[in-house]
């Protein structure tokens, strides 16, 4: 063993983990889970919030575990899911709990925006995709006197980065998915911070991931009871990072999709594209860490059968949802994953069911069929956005990889491979956290760059391969015409 240890931090929507990376003497990587914990917003006095006091007394207790575990030194990423911000006041104290972006308080709010500044201008400056929750939204609708009060503005990271450390930053990958950093000046854009009467000093000056931030806070440190810690800057969006850890090994051209709460799926870029064509397809350019972009499109993703494994008690795993989908009829109604009324709908087993009574479909009564409605959609959805990135690059996709949680569904890896007739490569389901840890790495001079960060993934962690198979039968040809004719219309 080589004897640096490096922790990362990564906490999606739905779970958080604390995980050891190490590269061994034979230079391969290995992971060990040190701590994990749920989760969740929750609705206080009618708004959906985000427990911060939580999420940072959990880091502290996988930290207090690592120690437990041997590790007195170590070095610590933090990557989290991006756009929700915490308004810092003077003394450090947090003025008001951080909303969750499925809070409805943003609803009709582009629009009055659009008024004033339209989404074209918008996109010309920042290439981000018009997504309801944006950050430049939230913030429109925030109460102005709160925002006047912020000392800084800190995206959910980059907060718990300062609580750790007491230093504050903004991170690249994550800033961009604000929607206020300026493509052309590489900084956050005067006129759209005016437009929502902030001043530039609000957010701490841009980082990038590698960055060394520091050791614990004095008091914290004092304690004894966490290891001595190097904070680095991670790749803090968790897509960001999810796209570092993604196992591409070879030439072929490759695209992505980070499959977890939500379906992140596109192609990385040494450079943007945001022409008009972009901004009808709404594809968006994140800022990625050394000098790329992540051309994506956001998907409803795995958040629908999140809200029907929640609906249905939590009894049946999301294993057993995916066998229960998979003993039914393939492609027998079908939804629109992108349509807004899934982002929070009160029942979302429901909403399934009535978005098929209106289009004429079969209902799908059982918990299998709904689950099979919910993987068939995604896996139409994979297939239009995938064709819709072959155009807007100009260039033929020829494998797909599918990184996180949903890479673990074996029915809708195999059904993207057919749609799609190319190999879908699966896994690591822990991609995020691995390209948390590349950062790391590659700061402390342990791995050279991305590319060989990639291969060592690819050699420690394997892939599953699925190589298209079956023919389009009649079901799944009359599904394919259905969705991509709403695809053609919708396109959100
Ligand atoms: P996030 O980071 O957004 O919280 P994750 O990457 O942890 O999400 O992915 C969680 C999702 O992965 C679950 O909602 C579930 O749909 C899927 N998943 C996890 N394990 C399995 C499994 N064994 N079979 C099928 N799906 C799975
Ligand atoms: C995924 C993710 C995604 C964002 C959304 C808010 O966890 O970070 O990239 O668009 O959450």
């Amino acid at each position: 063993k080589r004897d640096q240890h490096h922790i990362a931090v990564d906490i999606g929507a739905s779970s958080g983990r604390v995980v050891w990376g190490e590269i061994q003497q034979d230079g391969n990587l290995t992971l060990t889970e040190i701590h994990r914990f749920k989760n969740g917003f929750a609705e206080k006095g009618g708004h959906l919030y985000w427990d911060m006091d939580y999420l940072y007394a959990e880091i502290v207790e996988g930290l207090r575990q690592a120690k437990t575990r041997g590790i007195d030194r170590c070095t610590v990423g933090i990557d989290t899911w991006a756009v929700d911000y915490v308004l810092v006041g003077r003394n450090g104290e947090r003025i008001h709990e951080v909303y969750a972006y499925r809070d409805s308080r943003t609803e009709g709010a582009a629009e009055e925006l659009h008024g004033k500044f339209p989404f074209e201008a918008i996109y010309a400056k920042t290439g981000i995709q018009y997504l309801s929750f944006n950050t430049l939204y939230q913030l429109y609708v925030h109460d102005k006197q709160e925002l006047q009060a912020a000392e800084s503005i800190l995206l959910v990271p980059d907060y718990l980065y300062f609580r750790l450390t007491g230093r504050k930053i903004s991170e690249v990958t994550n800033a961009s998915t604000t929607a206020l950093l300026n493509l052309h000046t590489r900084d956050y854009d005067e006129e759209l911070l005016s437009l929502l009467g902030l001043a530039r000093t609000q957010f701490p000056p841009l980082t990038e991931p590698g960055e060394a931030l520091g050791g614990l806070d004095a008091a914290m440190a004092a304690s004894g009871e966490l290891p001595e810690c190097q904070f680095i800057a991670a790749a803090s969006h968790d897509t960001a990072s999810a796209v570092l850890g993604v196992p591409a090994a070879g030439h072929e051209p490759w695209a992505y999709l980070s499959s977890g709460t939500w379906s992140l799926i596109g192609v990385e870029r040494k450079a943007p594209i945001a022409g008009p064509d972009a901004l009808k397809s709404n594809y968006t350019n994140e800022w990625g860490a050394y000098g790329t972009t992540r051309f994506l499109k956001n998907i409803m993703g795995m958040w629908l059968i999140q809200k029907v494994h929640e609906e249905n008690g939590g009894r049946y795993s999301y294993g057993e949802l995916v066998e229960l989908a998979a003993s039914v009829q393939p492609f027998r109604s079908i939804i629109y994953p992108n349509a807004e009324r899934f982002l929070n709908p009160s029942s979302m087993t429901g909403e399934i069911r009535r978005y098929c009574a209106e289009t004429g479909q079969p209902l799908p009564h059982t918990l299998g069929e709904i689950a099979r409605c919910i993987f068939d959609s995604l896996a139409l959805s994979y297939y239009c956005y995938v064709k819709d990135l072959e155009q807007l690059t100009g260039e033929r996709i020829g494998r797909l990889h599918i990184v996180g949680g949903g890479s673990n569904n074996m029915l809708l890896c195999r059904i993207t491979a057919d749609l799609l007739g190319i190999a879908v490569h699966a896994g690591p389901t822990e991609s995020t956290a691995l390209g948390n840890l590349a950062v790391q790495l590659i700061s402390s001079g342990e791995i050279r760059d991305i590319h060989e960060v990639r291969d060592v993934i690819h050699r420690s962690f394997g892939v599953t391969v699925y190589e298209p198979q079956a023919t389009l039968e009649d079901m799944k040809a009359a599904a394919l015409a259905k969705f991509s004719g709403w695809h053609l219309t919708i396109r959100s």
